[in-house]
C-alpha cells in the first residue's frame, strides 16, 4: 500500500481550510486536516515544499513510523505549523488504514466506549436578553451543554460574541477571523470583566436552573491571581469548566490558580505536543485537555497525551470551533468515542457551503455526536466544490487596553 499522490487542497467555502489528500496505489484516498486559523498558508508551504516530496512511495500502513520520521527528521521540533502538518499526514493515514480495513476509524482505536459524545455549543449575547435567547436557541437545536460568553460593560466588542459587527456577516460561529488585510482591533478591561462575569452566571443559573452544564472561556487574558479570583467567584454557579484562564504557555501559573479554586479548569487549544502538558498533567493542575487532533500531531500524538492524562483522571475536551475542518472534527469524534477518558466535545456547526465541500456522515442527536459507521473518517472531499472557493486572507482580531497596550485576545 504505497502513497502515489499527495495534494494539499486549500478551499474557503465559509472560511479557509487546508486539507491533505493522499492516494495509494490500490486506489484508497485518505484525508487529513491541517488548518491553522489565520496562518493557513504556512502549513500549506510546509506540506507542499517539505513533506509531500517525502511521502510519495512510502508505505501508507506505517503510521507510527511516518509520524516519528516526520517529527524527528525535521530536527526543528514542535510548534503549531509543524504539528498541524504532521497531523494532516497522520489523520490521512488513519483514514486510509480504516478504509482498507472497511471499518469506521473508532473501531481501529479500540471500539466505542460510549453511545455518543456529549457536545457543547457557543451561546452568546452582548446583554442578558440576547444571551438568554441564544441559550434557548441552542437548547432547541439539541445542545445539552452550553458555553456562555457576554459583552462586558464599557467594552465595545470582545471575543466570543456572535453579534459583533467586526465578524464577517455578524456570525461569530462561522468566521471569527476577519477577512481583509489587517486584524480587527478590540478592547479589553480586566477589572470590568472580573466584576461582570459572576453576575452573568448568577442570572443564567437563576433563569435556566442548576442542571444545565455551563462553560466559559477567558481566552488567555488573565494573570494567575486574577484567574484565581475569577475561578473562586464562579464557584457558586457550578461551571463544567473555566477555559484558558491564563496565557497557557506558562504551565506553572496554574499552580496558583488551582490553590485557590475548585472550579474545573480546561487548557490546551494552543498547545501542540505532550511536552506542553508535562507539568500540568503530572501535578493535576487541569481537569480537561483542550487540544485538537489537528493542532497536536494527529490521532497518534493526541491519543498519547490523553492516555497520559487518563492516569490522573483528566479528561478530553477537544477543541472544535469551525476552524477545525469537518475532517479534523471527524477524527476527534472517532478518538473521543474510543478512549475511556472522554469528557466533552466542543461542536460549532459548519456552514452550508462547507458541508457541500466536505460530505460527512456524523450525526448530532439529543445532544450527542456520533461519527457514523462509514469506513475511515466518514468524510469525502468534493474537489469540484472545493475548487469554487479560493483562499481568502483572514486574520484573528487582537486586543488593546485603554492606554493602547497590546493584550491577549
Ligand atoms: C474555542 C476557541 C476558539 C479560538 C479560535 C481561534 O474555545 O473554541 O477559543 O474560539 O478563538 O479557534 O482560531
Ligand atoms: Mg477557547
Amino acid at each position: 500500500m504505497q502513497i502515489v499522490k499527495a495534494d494539499v487542497v486549500v478551499t474557503s467555502p465559509d472560511r479557509n481550510f487546508v486539507t491533505l489528500r493522499l492516494e495509494t496505489d490500490d486506489g484508497l484516498v485518505g484525508l487529513g486536516d491541517g488548518t491553522l486559523n489565520g496562518r493557513e498558508l504556512a502549513v500549506v508551504a510546509y506540506l507542499r515544499e517539505h513533506v509531500v516530496p517525502l511521502l510519495i512511495g512510502r508505505d501508507a500502513s506505517r503510521i507510527e513510523d511516518t509520524w516519528q520520521f516526520l517529527y524527528r527528521s525535521a530536527y526543528w521540533r514542535r510548534g503549531p505549523v509543524t504539528m498541524a502538518a504532521i497531523a494532516a499526514v497522520d489523520v490521512a493515514l488513519w483514514d486510509i488504514k480504516a478504509r482498507a480495513a472497511n471499518m469506521p476509524l473508532y473501531q481501529l482505536l479500540g471500539g466505542a466506549s460510549r453511545t455518543g459524545l456529549l457536545a457543547y455549543g457557543h451561546a452568546s449575547g452582548q446583554e442578558l436578553p440576547e444571551l438568554f435567547d441564544s441559550i434557548r436557541e441552542h437548547q432547541e437545536q439539541g445542545y445539552r451543554a452550553i458555553r456562555v460568553q457576554t459583552g462586558v460593560p464599557g467594552l465595545k466588542s470582545i471575543y466570543g460574541i456572535a453579534s459583533n459587527a467586526t465578524y464577517d456577516g455578524g456570525r461569530y460561529d462561522h468566521e471569527p477571523a476577519q477577512r481583509g488585510d489587517l486584524p480587527a482591533e478590540e478592547d479589553w478591561d480586566t477589572r470590568s470583566y472580573l466584576r461582570h462575569v459572576p453576575t452573568v452566571f448568577e442570572a443564567v443559573r437563576h433563569e435556566f436552573g442548576p442542571e444545565l452544564p455551563l462553560l466559559h472561556d477567558s481566552h488567555h487574558r488573565l494573570t494567575p491571581i486574577q484567574a484565581a479570583r475569577l475561578g473562586k467567584s464562579l464557584e457558586p454557579y457550578d461551571l463544567f469548566w473555566l477555559e484558558d484562564v491564563t496565557p497557557a504557555e506558562n504551565q506553572e501559573a496554574l499552580r496558583l490558580v488551582r490553590q485557590h479554586t475548585t472550579t474545573p479548569l480546561a487548557i490546551g487549544e494552543i498547545f501542540n505536543t505532550v511536552w506542553d502538558y508535562q507539568l500540568i498533567i503530572r501535578e493535576q493542575l487541569i481537569d480537561y485537555v483542550r487540544s485538537a487532533v489537528t493542532h497536536t500531531g494527529g490521532v497518534t500524538h493526541l491519543k498519547k497525551v490523553l492516555d497520559h492524562a487518563s492516569q490522573y483522571q483528566i479528561k478530553s475536551g477537544m477543541h472544535g470551533p469551525t476552524d477545525i475542518s469537518p475532517v479534523g472534527l471527524a477524527a476527534q469524534m472517532h478518538l473521543g468515542l474510543a478512549i475511556h477518558n472522554f469528557g466533552i466535545q466542543e461542536y460549532m456547526k459548519h456552514g452550508e457551503r462547507t458541508n457541500e465541500v466536505f460530505r460527512q456522515s456524523f450525526t448530532f442527536s439529543d445532544g450527542l455526536l456520533h461519527p457514523g459507521e462509514r469506513p475511515g473518517l466518514g468524510v469525502d472531499l468534493d474537489l469540484a466544490e472545493a475548487a469554487k472557493y479560493e483562499y481568502q486572507r483572514a486574520y484573528l482580531p487582537f486586543n488593546r487596553l485603554a492606554d493602547g497596550t497590546v493584550h491577549d485576545w
